[in-house]
């Protein structure tokens, strides 16, 4: 197989095996992993990330589905959105699917399922679908879903759709890293408050009530508006966006809520702000990974269980034993391989 900046440099002239080939690195994770993802951070690009999280069912894949299509028409806008004609697809109007299931880590029915709705794009060479279940790697999703968007980006894909099951805690995370985060419930007695208990009500940029064709849909938007009634807000209230993913219905409002939520991160400066902070988390958490596996590595050592023996012995308090292997840990020299 050629070498990661070899497969990059295809990937950026539009061959598509070689970005399934790159995102298989990625979603591998270790030294080639690494590799792909620098390669990705010196060229961003300019993606803008659409996240669709709800409870399995909700009806995400066949709102991406038409998704794709609206995305893919209409664009977002010009990044200058004030400029005249700020509508039409940017970059091409390619977008890019990534959808996530960790409950089914080997490809089970729900990816399976998901392929052959989004099929109707299956022959569009615009259109990039990429299921990522798991990652043997540190870090699982939470790590290499970010990875894999920069690569998307890096590579000219102006939008990326990220389907995650909004059930969990790494799932929630995955999809509150997107730009802006649709949260898709359905008509029911208590299908927002499960959504809130799950914590999507907090990620939600706006809200979808799909299966609109269904009963109690007013009485489900009058759940969701006592709910954001209660949340504390900034400047932006979540729309609530009502669709009927089977038809189709609605999809026109909800890319348009998408493009206002957009725009109003730029128009606020927010765009800059929410990518930067999420950065620093991503940094924050890749450190806090790689001292976890290096902790585990020390409790193995001579040292290590000379304190854990005695701290279990009760000859050192807990306390004291944290400090000791602390101090060990700290010492520990790093490999060189970053140079600053
Ligand atoms: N009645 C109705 N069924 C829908 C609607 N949207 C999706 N479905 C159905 O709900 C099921 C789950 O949809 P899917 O997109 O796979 O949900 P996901 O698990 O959230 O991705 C499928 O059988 C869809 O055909 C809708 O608006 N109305
Ligand atoms: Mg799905």
């Amino acid at each position: 197989m050629p070498d990661p900046s070899t497969l990059f440099e295809s990937a950026g002239i539009g061959d598509r095996v070689a970005l399934a080939r790159l995102l298989s690195l990625v979603e591998r994770g270790g030294d080639e992993s690494r590799s792909v993802a620098g390669l990705a951070f010196k060229s961003p690009g300019e993606a803008y990330t659409v996240g669709i999280t709800g409870a399995p069912g909700a009806g995400k894949s066949t709102l991406t589905d038409h998704l794709i299509a609206t995305g893919r028409q209409r664009g977002l806008g010009t990044a200058d959105h004030r400029a005249a004609g700020a509508d039409g697809p940017v970059g091409g109007g390619q977008v890019a699917v990534l959808a996530i299931d960790p409950s089914s880590p080997f490809s089970g029915g729900a990816i399976l399922g998901d392929r052959v709705r989004m099929q109707s794009h299956a022959l569009d060479d615009g259109v990039f679908i990429r299921s990522m279940a798991t990652r043997g790697h540190l870090g699982g999703l939470s790590v290499a879903v970010p990875d894999a968007v920069r690569l998307l980006s890096a590579v000219g894909v102006p939008i990326v759709f990220i389907e995650t099951v909004g059930v969990g805690q790494q799932e929630v995370a995955v999809a509150a890293a997107a730009d802006t985060t649709m949260v898709v419930v359905n008509p029911g007695w208590g299908d927002a408050v499960q959504a809130n208990k799950a914590g999507l009500l907090e990620i939600g940029d706006l809200f979808v009530i799909n299966k609109a064709d269904r009963p109690d849909t007013r009485e489900t938007r009058r759940d969701l508006e006592l709910m954001l009634d209660l949340t504390e807000l900034g400047p932006w209230r979540p729309p609530i966006v009502e669709t009927v993913a089977t038809t189709g219905d609605g999809i026109d409002q909800l890319w348009e809520a998408v493009r206002r939520h957009r725009r109003h991160l730029l128009d606020e400066g927010l765009l800059e702000e929410i990518r930067h902070r999420r950065l620093v988390r991503e940094l924050h958490q890749i450190v806090g990974l790689h001292l976890e596996e290096q902790i585990g590595a020390l409790m193995e050592t001579e040292d290590g269980r000379r304190i854990t023996g005695a701290v279990a012995a009760g000859d050192l308090d807990p306390y004291a034993g944290a400090e000791r292997l602390l101090s060990s840990l700290l010492s520990i020299p790093d490999d060189g391989s970053v140079d600053l």
